[in-house]
């Protein structure tokens, strides 16, 4: 097939993209990838016509959410509930010698229990009152662009659904309790909150092959980031946080093979990423979150587009304002 105009524009010449300004300006409902309610074939709930009904109604909520207004609740069946009690407890014992001391010590914040699925504008107005970020509901798996910008408006976009109950331990995408567990307290971080947001704004409005690397930074950062602590190496990666077996493979291995641990160059070229065959076999180790934050913010400096620095100025401006 012959290109066409726009194909035949080199990475150099082709236009950037349009810089958001708001939240409103990210779309939630039309970039899923992944799954959504279709699950494949190896989707634990591909047989499952019932799992499959509740996905589709999780996701219509979703997406008849607007920015600003409460988040719908979602009320959890007993079966639900029982699968998030058994992550939630199974990961509760790890904790406290696994995750690292940021995590321990906003997970206090949120009283989680075994018996009830929180929901997700509860979590929302304890974000907001800690470091000011928010959660937005996504029906599944957000396109990266979309998913990244929302992290400049700290806007954190979360699935509502919960993995497929044959395997509680396992899901092959994200859901509630990689949500809620992984990511909301580290959210409540200021300097984990701040990472996140630097990683945000370095991605407006630039081209797919940064994207593309923003994507790897994020993965090796928020999703599987390690951290040097003086009694070891602790997890503050939402991959980590959330998977029972990932937590134990980064502290003590698998099968006597021990993880790589490497220091994070932003710079430089990252490690393909690995999604499904089984734990990550090198983990990025910070020496502190400042010093992670230091490294992000010298490489956003050399991506930000001008407008997106300008646009970066006048929120803090409006927030001390806010603060005064
Ligand atoms: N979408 N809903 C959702 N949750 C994520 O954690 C997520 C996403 N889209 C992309 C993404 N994560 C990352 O893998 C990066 O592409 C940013
Ligand atoms: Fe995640």
């Amino acid at each position: 097939p012959r290109a066409t105009m726009a194909e035949q524009h080199t990475e150099a010449t082709a236009p950037l993209p349009p810089i958001p300004r708001s939240i409103h300006d990210i779309s939630n409902g039309d970039h899923i990838l992944g799954f959504g309610a279709n699950l494949a074939e190896d989707h634990p709930g591909y047989k499952d016509t019932e799992y499959k009904r509740r996905r589709s109604h999780i996701a219509d909520l979703a997406k008849s959410h607007t920015m600003g207004e409460p988040i719908p609740n979602v009320e959890y069946s007993a079966e639900e509930t029982q699968v998030w009690g058994h992550v939630l407890k199974a990961l509760s014992d790890l904790y406290p010698t696994h995750a690292c001391k940021e995590y321990l010590n906003s997970y206090p914040h949120f009283n989680f229990t075994p018996d009830r699925i929180p929901q997700l504008q509860e979590l929302s107005e304890v974000l907001q009152r800690t470091t000011g970020w928010s959660v937005r509901p996504v029906a599944g798996l957000l396109h990266p662009r979309s998913f990244l910008n929302g992290l400049a408006f700290r806007t954190f976009h979360s699935t509502q659904y919960i993995r497929h109950g044959s395997n509680p331990m396992y899901t092959p995408e994200p859901d509630i309790c990689h949500e809620i567990l992984g990511h909301i307290p580290m959210l409540a971080d200021r300097t984990f909150a701040d990472l996140a947001y630097i990683i945000g704004t370095a991605s407006l409005g630039v081209s797919e092959k940064e994207i593309w690397h923003l994507t790897k930074l994020y993965w090796y950062t928020v999703e599987f980031g390690t951290v040097q602590e003086e009694d070891g190496v602790k997890a503050f990666g939402a991959g980590l946080l959330s998977s029972f077996g990932e937590l134990k493979h980064m502290k003590t291995g698998t099968d006597g093979i021990m993880p790589e641990f490497m220091e994070l160059d932003p710079f430089a070229k990252l490690p393909k990423m690995s999604y499904k065959d089984g734990f990550q076999k090198k983990y990025f180790l910070c020496e502190s979150f400042q010093d992670a934050v230091a490294k992000l913010q010298a490489y956003s400096k050399q991506i930000l587009r001008p407008e997106v620095e300008a646009l970066i100025l006048e929120a803090k401006r409006s927030q001390l304002g806010k603060m005064l």
